[in-house]
């Protein structure tokens, strides 16, 4: 049975206890997972902490940038086995795994080291009251050790999104993947010591959150910033953790996002940019749409054509290139999914697609697959209009006018995406602008620039990542004031 360790201080380590690594497609256990203790995520933050003084500092920015691209070049070098890693833990098809997340993994540290490269300070010459004046700019300094925990729909895409500014800003980090996803991380691992990331820079503690490595490391009074993608109420404990130390955090959070689509649009590009925003990785993508609004003159016939794609999509082996459904990610999620599904019926939908768990006859059947579903018919007050599902599921509902849209699209305590169809240039900008959201796409869905602000409003999480606003976090200005 393979193993998968913790890296601290340059070294890979067992922990005391481990727990199982399980396979989303059949159930079976892939890897046992060493859980860090206290002590270890001691040591890791001490490590990291030590190593902010080290061989890191002295590289500088072209330095560790240049080592970053190296990270990156690591990553490519092992692609094939990254691919396989993160689709035995998350059960997602191969050629999602392949396009997506670990190219995107070796983006993050190429498009972070030349942004650190790249980056101006500013500057500004001040007029004093004497008739003289003063000279203020500002420096950048690493924040120092930085916790990053994080989920696991996109485990080394979104580890490395934090991983990578980080580092490119000085940093030193100790990492918690999430416990469904490890594998990735301690992957990574290997990939950072063949670049030559000096001991102690790069961290990696296994375990879970309350009670376990994520509690310790956002406890910890030797971590000075958390950043964190998850649920929002994780976001919310983590906040209550942090207060004592009053450390910043980056909070990238969940949400319930809706698409609003016009009569005029290109309506199949709509309907398949639709099929992908609500089902691409089994609707585990936080920026899925879970709430479909459609103009009521094409109501009907989107709703077909959307099933017609439900339908079609193939929940085969992870492995096999045809497949582009995978299992959800344990059967924990499988049931919270399923209870939503049960709720939507009780609440008075009607169930278009889906609505169930498929059958194989074969050892899919002991994994973690559910039903591409679609919903019409519940009125916007419904707990599954309002509440994060995270599965491949939406509700479609009409609207009468474009005021409409907006008010429905926009009445959630969530504010993270939404998208918007429409072949008429003004609408897109008009009604894009009234989103109530952090990312707005028109006529596309999770197209990036990592050169963006990335984040979300309400309950969606704190601040902006991507680009500068990344390296803004994940750095300290110190102002300096001279007088002339
Ligand atoms: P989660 O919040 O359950 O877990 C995320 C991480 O937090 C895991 O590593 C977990 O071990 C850790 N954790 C849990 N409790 C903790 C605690 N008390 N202290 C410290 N760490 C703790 O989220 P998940 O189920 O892994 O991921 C799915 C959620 O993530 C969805 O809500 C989704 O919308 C959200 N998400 C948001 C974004 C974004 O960019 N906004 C991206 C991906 C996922
Ligand atoms: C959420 O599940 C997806 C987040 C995506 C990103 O953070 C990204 O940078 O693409």
């Amino acid at each position: 049975m393979k193993s998968i360790l913790n890296y601290i201080d340059g070294r890979f380590v067992r922990g005391q206890h481990e727990f199982e690594d399980v396979n989303p497609a059949d159930g079976t256990v892939i890897a046992q997972v060493s859980e860090a203790d206290q002590r270890q995520v001691d040591d890791a933050v001490g490590a990291a902490r030590h190593a902010l003084r080290g061989e890191w500092s002295r590289l500088g920015v072209r330095g560790r940038a240049d080592r970053l691209h190296k990270v990156a070049d690591a990553i490519e070098a092992r692609f094939d086995c990254f691919v396989k890693a993160e689709v035995s833990d998350t059960g997602k098809p191969v050629t999602l795994a392949s396009k997506l997340d670990v190219p995107r993994a070796a983006a993050n540290f190429r498009v972070f080291a030349d942004l650190a490269k790249m980056a101006g300070l500013e500057s500004f010459q001040t007029e004093t009251p004497d008739g003289k004046s003063a000279l203020n700019y500002a420096v950048r300094k690493p924040l120092g050790v930085i916790g990053i925990i994080t989920p696991w729909n996109l485990p080394l895409l979104l580890l490395t999104w934090k991983v990578a500014p980080a580092l490119a800003c000085g940093n030193t980090v100790v990492v918690k993947p999430s416990e469904e996803t490890p594998a990735t991380a301690t992957l990574l691992a290997e990939a950072m010591q063949e670049a030559g990331i000096p001991r102690g820079v790069y961290n990696v503690v296994h375990g879970f959150g309350e009670g376990s490595a994520g509690e310790f490391l956002t406890q910890h009074s030797e971590v000075d910033a958390i950043t964190f993608t998850g649920e929002s109420r994780t976001g919310a404990a983590i906040m209550r953790a942090v207060a004592p130390t009053v450390k910043p955090v980056s909070f990238e959070l969940g949400g319930k996002n809706a698409a609003i689509v016009f009569a005029d649009c290109e309506f199949e590009e709509a309907v398949n940019g639709l099929s992908e925003a609500v089902f691409l990785n089994t609707g585990q993508v936080c920026l899925c749409a879970e709430r479909v609004y459609v103009d009521r003159s094409i109501f009907d016939r989107f709703v077909q054509a959307l099933k017609r794609k439900a339908d079609s999509l193939h929940p085969g082996w992870p492995m096999e290139k045809d497949t582009d459904l995978g299992p959800l990610i344990s059967a924990q999620h499988r049931d919270k999914v399923l209870s939503y599904y049960r709720l939507a019926e009780e609440e008075g939908a009607t169930t278009i697609a889906g609505g169930g768990v498929p059958q194989f006859g074969d050892a899919r059947d002991n994994g973690f697959y559910i039903q591409p579903t679609i919903y019409t018919g519940l009125p916007e007050s419904a707990r599954c209009m309002k509440e994060e599902i995270f599965g491949p599921v939406c509700h479609v509902t009409p609207f009468d006018s474009e005021d409409e849209a907006i008010a429905m699209a926009n009445d959630t305590k969530y504010g993270l995406a939404a998208s918007i169809w429409t072949s008429n240039l003004q609408r897109g900008h008009r009604v894009a602008q009234k989103m109530n959201v952090g990312i707005t796409w028109v006529n596309c869905w999770y197209l990036r620039d990592l050169r963006t602000p990335f984040g979300g409003v309400g309950l969606s999480g704190i601040g902006r990542e991507g680009g500068m606003h990344s390296l803004n976090f994940y750095s300290e200005l110190n102002n300096i004031c001279i007088r002339l």
